[in-house]
């Protein structure tokens, strides 16, 4: 299949293009570089070093004999660019990965709230846009989130999209699938939540053929491609807006810095390792639904887990301290959280689960970059509220914040 990754520079998305040009795939990233521009602004860099992406498609051509093509194109603003792209290309399947991804980033002032539904929404829009008016039915396959559903299940475990209704009309209960409703917990969430009904309306009113997958937070670094070669590392993320949970936790522990535990750790959250998620990709795109069918809708994610107990494991695992620190973020502070997969259970996903040896490769990771990771980058500071905010006053070492954000 000829394919385009949309992110394909991005933490999932270098490694997804890595994996299906490793297939057989004829890929082509189409990304604006813009995760590299946010590093930039807010001073951090990855844990891992990243050569350009003109470069790690260079060493990949010169390990594989395979070509991966880039082309530089923001979706968001560059709408006649992509129409004539997805025109010159055609491509069989479009990943789309093109989002800002962080929900601390996408609150941490009213300038990044505006940027991140500016960027997600123009680009989701865009690329529908494109894909009628080109008419090259494309098989489009979304990167979305498990935070769309919110994180309670209410007692009953979290369907995959859609949830069966019954509602009282005067001719008796009727029976309806309706899409779960959603519950974002950031402007971040929010724009996947309204990602979500863009879709609906472009199955529904197009035809198109649509798969949204709810991700879980991703863990790990490396997939059997990224350890090929030095070069074709992935990136990294540890810093406070970018980091996820459970690779911050390994960093942390890493480089001997408190495991930063927000509120009492009683945050229950779905997890996926990077290796299934590029595998669950794959197995997605060979699974298309028809025109006309709904959206197809998987829930990517293989586990649950509580935040503190994480942090306690690999306290035990590693030595290191845990800190129970003031929460900046408006989210409960305990919730259960079940969560159905059997989709991809059914289409042959073996998961990889919290595995020690997986765990230290992390720490291994980052003790081997130890030297490039910036103390001060590593506290949460983006409030969700200016009240929150004012909680927010010392990282664990001791340290002020003010002096740091
Ligand atoms: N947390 C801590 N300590 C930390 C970092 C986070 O206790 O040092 C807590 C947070 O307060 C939160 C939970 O861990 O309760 C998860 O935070 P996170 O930063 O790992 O994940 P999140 O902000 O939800 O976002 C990440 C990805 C996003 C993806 C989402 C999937 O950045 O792109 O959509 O995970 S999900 O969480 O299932 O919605």
């Amino acid at each position: 299949m000829r394919i385009a990754v949309l992110g394909g520079d991005g933490f999932v998305g270098w490694p997804t293009a890595l994996h299906l040009s490793n297939l057989g795939h004829d890929i082509h990233i189409v990304d604006n570089l813009s995760r590299r521009w946010i590093d930039t602004e807010l001073g951090v860099q990855s844990l891992t070093p990243m050569d350009s992406i003109q470069e790690r498609c260079r060493i990949w051509q010169e390990q594989t004999g395979r070509r991966i093509h880039f082309h530089l194109l923001n979706l968001a603003t560059e709408y006649e660019r992509l129409k004539a792209w997805l025109a010159e290309y055609r491509p069989d399947a479009v990943i789309h990965f093109a989002e800002q991804r962080a929900a601390p980033y996408s609150m941490k002032t009213d300038r990044h709230k505006v940027y991140t539904v500016d960027n997600n929404i123009n680009a989701t829009h865009n690329l529908l846009a494109a894909l009628v008016e080109t008419g090259i039915n494309a098989h489009l396959v979304h990167l979305g989130t498990m935070g769309v559903y919110g994180y309670s299940t209410v007692g009953a475990p979290i369907p995959e999209g859609y949830l069966d209704v019954s509602i009282d009309t005067p001719a008796g209960p009727r029976e309806q699938q309706i899409l779960y409703p959603t519950r974002p917990g950031s402007v971040y969430h929010m724009t996947k939540s309204l990602d979500q009904i863009m879709f609906q309306f472009y199955a529904q009113n197009d035809g198109l053929r649509i798969t949204d997958l709810h991700q879980g937070i991703v863990w790990g670094t490396h997939t059997d491609q990224t350890r090929r070669h030095e070069q074709l590392i992935n990136r990294f993320d540890y810093d406070g807006d970018y980091g996820t949970v459970l690779n911050r936790f390994l960093i942390q522990a890493a480089i001997g810095y408190p495991l930063t535990v927000h509120g009492t750790g009683g945050q229950t959250r779905a997890f996926i390792h990077i290796q299934d998620s590029v595998r669950c990709i794959e197995l997605a795109l060979n699974d298309a639904p028809q025109a006309g069918e709904r959206v197809r809708i998987f829930n990517q994610m293989t586990e649950t887990h509580r935040v503190r107990d994480l942090a306690e494991m690999i306290a035990r695992l590693t030595g290191a301290e845990v800190a129970y620190l003031p929460n900046p973020r408006k989210e409960a502070d305990e919730n259960e959280l079940v969560v159905k997969n059997d989709q991809f259970l059914a289409l042959g996903l073996e998961p990889i689960t919290l595995a020690e040896g997986l765990l230290s490769e992390v720490v291994e990771v980052a003790r081997k970059y130890a030297h490039r990771i910036d103390r001060s980058r590593v506290p949460a500071v983006s409030a969700w509220t200016r009240d929150l905010a004012r909680r927010i006053e010392h990282d664990p070492e001791g340290n002020r914040l003010r002096s740091v954000s």
